[in-house]
């Protein structure tokens, strides 16, 4: 998709600037699936999309009929939710809607604890559930596969609605009287992508229609499910697109009081997109659960008392900070962990444990290591059957596949292929490390963020204007499926830079081709003022954003990564394809020297290179187990160092430290390795002892090294 792109964008060049950005727009829509003009007309205006009728879902017809009869007959009714941001969103659509009918039934709700019942229906629960006597129960977002659970209920007198999204197991076996589930083959609906809050919804659009109840807004039930849907990263395509969109747009007035308290709180001036749903809101809602006190959070939604509501926001911050000093914690013992591991204990994959860590944590703890390492991750903490675990992925890892293979040595697990939870005993734990770490060694990850950035939108310095900018916007909200577009745009020259943000953020200014200067900011970019200086030429993969600030917008360039751009010299242009050529010649350069009329003073190693690369290595170790591009660490060494290096002879030279034992070394991808100094070692060879250096002695490419 974006190779063709690609392509209509170099089209796009010989035409005028508003045509070539007619053409990278429509390409935009065209990635997305929007091939013909009606489908792009309905995507580009989601406020005046349509949702699709509830009573498409075969079993909502029923499901209305009980829960009215119910309602008349004044029974008790409970809802039994979830404890995450989605579960609760659902649990408060019902219960209030149900509520406001006011037709005298006692409906209240449950809703398990996430560190002592887990997720889902159980004994305890169920018993629980039972004691309370309730004639029926509607779960939202969870139950589908309770089928034992769900059967206890029903033997009990008590009827059950089971309303979720989670992928069935066995459509038989499920014995509630009615099943609303977009995931099931014979559901009837015709979009699968909603939310647990996003079915509760359609119940509550369904029954307010069954009921002839017309003046009952569904406006808070409309937001509720929008932060449901985003927090649970569902696809923000078709009827999600629209229920999010027209949620963002109603948000500030219409929203329940206690969720706009609690954004204004947050931020009194931010804008409401689907990114403050997910880093701002759906964060609050789910410390509630993670801590082990779902009361703020859910009273939060269902009140709508403003003292009351006060009352949960103070509790629900304070909860949200216990939750990230804990994370913070964690966090950092798990580096701690992570640096004294030898490298084949983290290349491919990460797996840590301490008892002492918190379970509704690890999930985060989990995902922020994965961006850290960028390899797959399953963190542990103690719980009563051992260790329970959270696993997160990355590129194309499939856990679920990972763990299957490991499955002797858990005691249960589940998920998916980007995420999933273990729980396994502590004796086994030893056991399935290392079958995780063989397997993972085996089935190594393929994705890299190099090869990624060739496959985005190569845009022409012209349309980067701030129409273009304005344009992109109608294209939000931005989320799964539906991903904010980032660009590359090469050959940019750096005119001015500084680092903000006490050094951790550089602030960039940047000449276009066209002459024109734009402002660009890279986050968390330390590494970048030692990589590039001023008029340097650079590429850069960025977000082109259309911001608001001191009510005036205007286009915000957010970078993202950054490559050298190609070079005429091809020792330092193309060191892949250098380095190929001399493997394939059994490490010989005369065909090099031949083939590309390269200088053979280009190939020789001296003595300062080899102690320079050594010292760099003992000043930036830690950094350089992280990862690092041969090419860029060659120029940096080149600058800092006031040396002469290329990546051919910084790679040679890594392969003869890597032969005297004084660092272990790995390729991540062709451009692309790690490095670890090996502490452990004390009986190093001398460098002449090495294969590479005997080898390039005989080409007679090293220098003044005394024998
Ligand atoms: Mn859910």
């Amino acid at each position: 998709m974006t190779q063709s792109f690609n392509r209509r964008i170099q089209e796009a060049a010989e035409v005028s600037i508003s045509e070539a950005e007619e053409i990278c727009f429509s390409g935009l829509l065209e990635a997305r699936g929007l091939y013909d003009d009606n489908a792009q007309a309905e995507f580009l205006d989601p406020l005046s999309g349509d949702f699709f009728d509830p009573f498409l879902f075969n079993d909502m017809l029923l499901t209305c009929e009980i829960i009215s009869e119910s309602l008349l007959k004044q029974e008790k009714i409970i809802v039994y939710g979830d404890y995450d941001c989605d579960g609760l969103t659902a649990t408060a659509i019902l219960v209030r809607l149900l509520r406001k009918l006011n037709t005298g039934a006692d409906v209240d709700y449950m809703i398990p604890d996430r560190l002592r019942d887990g997720y889902g229906l159980n004994d305890k629960t169920v018993n629980s559930l039972i004691a309370g006597q309730p004639d029926l129960v509607i779960t939202v977002d969870c139950g589908i596969n309770d089928h034992q659970e769900i059967a206890t209920l029903m033997q009990a007198g008590i009827k059950v609605i089971i309303t979720d999204h989670h992928q069935p197991d066995d459509v038989k076996a499920n014995q509630a009287l009615t099943v609303l589930n977009p995931q099931l083959a014979d559901a009837g609906y015709p979009f699968t992508g909603l939310s647990g809050a996003g079915v509760a919804f359609k119940l509550a659009q369904a029954l307010v229609q069954y009921l002839g109840n017309d003046q009952i807004d569904l406006s808070p039930a409309l937001c509720l499910a929008a932060v449901g849907t985003v927090a649970d990263s569902m696809p923000l395509e078709s009827e999600n697109r629209i229920l999010v969109a027209l949620a963002i747009s109603i948000f500030r007035q219409k929203a329940s009081l206690g969720l706009r308290l609690l954004a204004e709180k947050i931020n009194n001036s931010a804008k409401i997109d689907a990114s403050f749903f997910s880093f701002s809101i759906g964060p609050r809602l789910n410390a509630a659960g993670r801590m082990g006190n779902i009361t703020p959070a859910i009273n939060l939604l269902l009140s709508d008392e403003p003292e009351e509501i006060e009352k949960s926001l103070t509790e629900l911050e304070e909860l949200n900070e216990q939750r990230k000093e804990l994370e913070q914690k964690i966090f950092s013992e798990a580096i701690m962990q992570i640096e004294k591991m030898p490298l084949a204990e983290k290349q491919h994959i990460i797996i840590i444990a301490d008892e002492k860590w918190h379970t509704g944590i690890i999930g985060i703890v989990s995902s922020r290591l994965v961006e850290r390492y960028s390899v797959p991750v399953i963190t542990f903490a103690g719980s009563e059957e051992g260790l329970q675990g959270s696993a997160r992925s990355v590129g194309d890892f499939d856990f679920l596949a990972a763990i299957d293979s490991a499955s002797e040595y858990t005691v249960s697990y589940g998920g998916h292929i980007q995420a999933a939870g273990i729980t396994v005993e502590t004796e086994q734990y030893p056991a399935f490390r290392q079958h995780m770490l063989d397997y993972a060694l085996a089935n190594p990850i393929k994705k890299s963020d190099i090869e990624e950035f060739q496959y985005q939108y190569i845009l022409p310095h012209n349309i980067l204007t701030e129409d273009f900018a304005k344009r992109l916007t109608l294209l939000e909200p931005y989320g799964q499926k539906n991903e904010k577009p980032s660009f590359v745009l090469e050959n940019l020259k750096i005119e001015q830079w500084r680092t903000v943000g006490q050094g951790k953020h550089v602030s960039l200014t940047l000449r276009l081709q066209d002459n024109r200067l734009v402002s660009a900011i890279a986050f968390n970019a330390q590494s970048f003022s030692r990589l590039f200086r001023q008029n340097d030429l650079v590429n850069l993969l960025l977000n082109i954003n259309w911001q608001e600030w001191n009510n005036r917008f205007s286009m915000q360039l957010q970078v993202l990564d950054w490559a050298v751009p190609a070079s005429n010299n091809l020792i330092w242009q193309d060191s892949a394809r250098i380095e190929n050529i001399f493997q394939l010649d059994n490490q010989q350069i005369d065909n090099l020297l031949k083939m590309y009329g390269l200088d053979k003073k280009q190939f020789e190693i001296s003595n300062e290179q080899i102690i320079a690369v050594t010292k760099y290595i003992q000043q930036y170790a830690s950094e350089l187990e992280n990862g690092f591009n041969t090419t860029l660490l060659a120029r940096v060494l080149a600058r800092e160092m006031k040396l002469f290096i290329n990546p051919f002879i910084l790679t040679r030279i890594l392969s003869m430290l890597k032969e005297i034992g004084f660092i272990e070394s790995d390729q991540i991808d062709k451009n692309n390795r790690r490095i670890r100094i090996n502490y452990h070692t004390n009986t190093r060879k001398s460098i002449q002892d090495t294969k590479t250096w005997r080898n390039l002695n005989a080409q007679e490419l090293m220098l003044n090294v005394k024998r």
